[in-house]
C-alpha cells in the first residue's frame, strides 16, 4: 500500500514533519495573520485562517487568537467576514484579483481595511474551541468571550440575509464562497453565467505566473468569476432581491455543514462562557434538519448541491457531499449512506488507504487530478471528513485518512494539494493548512 513514485522527499520522522509544519507556519506569519502563501496568496484568507489557528493553537496559542481576531476586525457591519483581508502593505498586484475589484471603501459599514465582500465556509467558531481546548487557559477563555459575539453575528449574517430561499439553508453567491472554486460541481451552475473568455485578455492573472496554468482554474473560469462578482458589487453587495437575477445561487453541502457545525461550537463555547447554549442548539438541529432535506439525494446516498436557479440538485458527485459528516446530529441513516459513498470507489477512504482522498469522484469522467479542486487531495478536506469519520463512531476508517495524510506530507512537503494517486505535490510548496493541520493530526 501507498506506493507513490514521483513523490519527491519531506521529512519521514515524525519531529521532522513537526518541525517543518511549524516553519512553514512560521515563514508564513505577518504581524497578526499567516498567508496561506507567499507567493500565490499574500494576503489574509477567511477559512484559511480558521484552519491555520487550529494548527498554531499546538504550539503558540497567542497566535492563534491573534488570526481569529485580525480576521474579525475586518468584519462587516452586517457580520458578514470577508474572504480576503488585504495586506495595505502589499505592492498594487500582489494578488489578482486585488482591492481595485471589490472596491469595499464604497460600501457603508466596512471596515478600514480592505477587504473582498464575499464569505467563506464558516469554520472559525469549531476552530476557537479546538484552540481553547488544545490550550484552556485564561488568555484563551479571554480570547473566546472577546470573538463570540462577533462569530454570533457572523452566523445571524448568514441565517438572515443569505437563506434565499427560505428553506433554513445558506445560499453562497460565489464558488469562491464554497472554497472549493472551480469544483465540477459548479460547472452546470457556472455554464449559465454569461462571460467570454476573452475579457480575460486584458487581464494579468497572477496565479498562472506562480502555478502551472494546467494545474488552476481556467480563464473561462476567470471571466465568469469576475463577472459575478461584478454583479455582486454593482448591487452594493446587498443581499436583498439575490432571487431575481444573481447569476450564481447555489446551496452547497460543505458551507452548510460548516454552518451547522458553527452552531454546535457556539453552544459549546456559550456553555464555556456561563452563557444559555439552548438557542444554538436548537438553530443546529435545524440546520441538519434542513440538509436532510434540502440537500440529500436518496438515489445516490450523498448530499448533493441544490442551483437556486433551477431548484435543482447538481448531478455531479463530489467531496462536498461527504461534509455533512462533520455534523454530530447526523441521522444514523444518512451517517451509514456517507461512508459507504467514503468507502466506495469514488473516494477510496479504508483503514489502509492506499491512494489519497481526492475532491472530486474518481471514477467520474470529468475527474482531473492536476487541476486543483477538481481530484487533487487537500489536507483541510481530509481534516474535516475524519473529524465526520472519529464523531460517528468510524476509529479505523479515520485512522486510515489521517495516516495517507501524514503520508502526503512525509512525501512532499507541506503543499497546497496533491496528486491524488502519486501523492506528488502540487501548487504552493509552503501552504498555511496544510502546516497547520498536519500539526494537528500529528498531536
Ligand atoms: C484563488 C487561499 C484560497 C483558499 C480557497 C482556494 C484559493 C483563491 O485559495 O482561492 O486565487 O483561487 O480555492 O479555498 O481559501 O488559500
Amino acid at each position: 500500500a501507498g506506493a507513490v513514485p514521483t513523490r519527491t522527499g519531506g521529512p519521514t520522522d515524525l519531529a521532522g514533519l513537526r518541525r517543518l509544519a511549524v516553519a512553514t507556519l512560521d515563514a508564513n506569519w505577518e504581524h497578526d495573520h499567516t498567508v496561506p502563501s507567499r507567493t500565490l496568496y499574500p494576503h489574509q484568507w477567511s477559512w484559511d485562517s480558521a484552519f491555520i489557528a487550529v494548527g498554531w493553537a499546538h504550539v503558540r496559542p497567542e497566535r492563534a487568537w491573534q488570526e481569529l481576531t485580525s480576521l474579525f476586525r475586518a468584519q462587516w457591519a452586517d457580520g458578514r467576514v470577508p474572504h480576503i483581508v488585504f495586506n495595505p502593505a502589499l505592492r498594487v498586484g500582489a494578488y489578482f484579483p486585488g482591492p481595485e475589484l471589490w472596491r469595499s471603501a464604497d460600501v457603508e459599514g466596512t471596515p478600514t481595511m480592505d477587504t473582498s465582500g464575499l464569505v467563506q465556509p464558516p469554520v472559525h467558531a469549531l476552530a476557537a474551541l479546538l484552540a481553547y481546548r488544545r490550550a484552556p487557559d485564561p488568555a484563551g477563555l479571554a480570547a473566546l468571550r472577546r470573538l463570540y459575539p462577533a462569530l454570533v453575528a457572523q452566523q445571524r449574517y448568514l441565517a438572515e440575509r443569505r437563506d434565499v430561499a427560505g428553506d433554513g439553508l445558506v445560499c453562497v453567491v460565489h464558488p469562491w464562497e464554497s472554497g472549493l472554486d472551480n469544483s465540477p460541481a459548479w460547472d452546470e451552475p457556472m455554464a449559465a453565467v454569461d462571460a467570454d473568455a476573452a475579457v480575460m485578455r486584458a487581464y494579468r492573472r497572477h496565479d498562472t505566473a506562480h502555478a502551472d496554468a494546467a494545474h488552476r482554474p481556467t480563464d473561462l473560469d476567470y471571466a465568469r468569476y469576475l463577472a459575478i462578482v461584478a454583479a455582486y458589487r454593482d448591487h452594493g453587495y446587498a443581499d436583498r432581491d439575490l432571487a431575481d437575477g444573481h447569476p450564481f445561487l447555489v446551496e452547497c453541502p460543505l458551507f452548510n455543514a460548516a454552518f451547522g457545525a458553527a452552531e454546535h461550537a457556539l453552544a459549546e463555547i456559550a456553555a464555556l462562557l456561563g452563557v444559555d447554549p439552548a438557542a444554538h442548539r436548537v438553530r443546529a438541529d435545524r440546520v441538519t434538519e434542513a440538509l436532510v432535506r434540502r440537500l440529500y439525494d436518496p438515489g445516490t446516498g450523498t448530499f448533493q448541491p441544490r442551483d437556486l436557479r433551477t431548484d435543482r440538485l447538481v448531478g455531479a458527485r463530489t467531496v462536498l457531499g461527504l461534509a455533512p459528516l462533520i455534523l454530530p446530529d447526523l441521522p444514523a441513516r444518512h451517517v451509514d449512506a456517507l461512508v459507504a459513498e467514503a468507502r466506495s470507489p469514488r473516494f477510496g477512504v479504508a483503514r489502509w488507504m492506499d491512494r489519497p482522498l481526492p475532491t472530486h469522484d474518481r471514477t467520474a469522467p470529468d475527474f482531473e487530478a492536476l487541476r486543483y479542486w477538481r481530484g487533487p487531495s487537500w489536507l483541510n478536506i481530509g481534516w474535516l471528513v475524519r473529524r465526520g469519520l472519529l464523531t460517528h463512531g468510524r476509529p479505523e476508517l479515520a485512522a486510515g485518512l489521517r495516516r495517507s495524510m501524514i503520508d502526503l506530507v512525509a512525501g512532499a512537503g507541506c503543499h497546497e494539494y496533491f496528486h491524488p494517486d502519486t501523492g506528488a505535490g502540487l501548487g504552493s510548496p509552503a501552504f498555511g493548512w496544510t502546516a497547520a493541520l498536519l500539526l494537528d493530526l500529528l498531536a
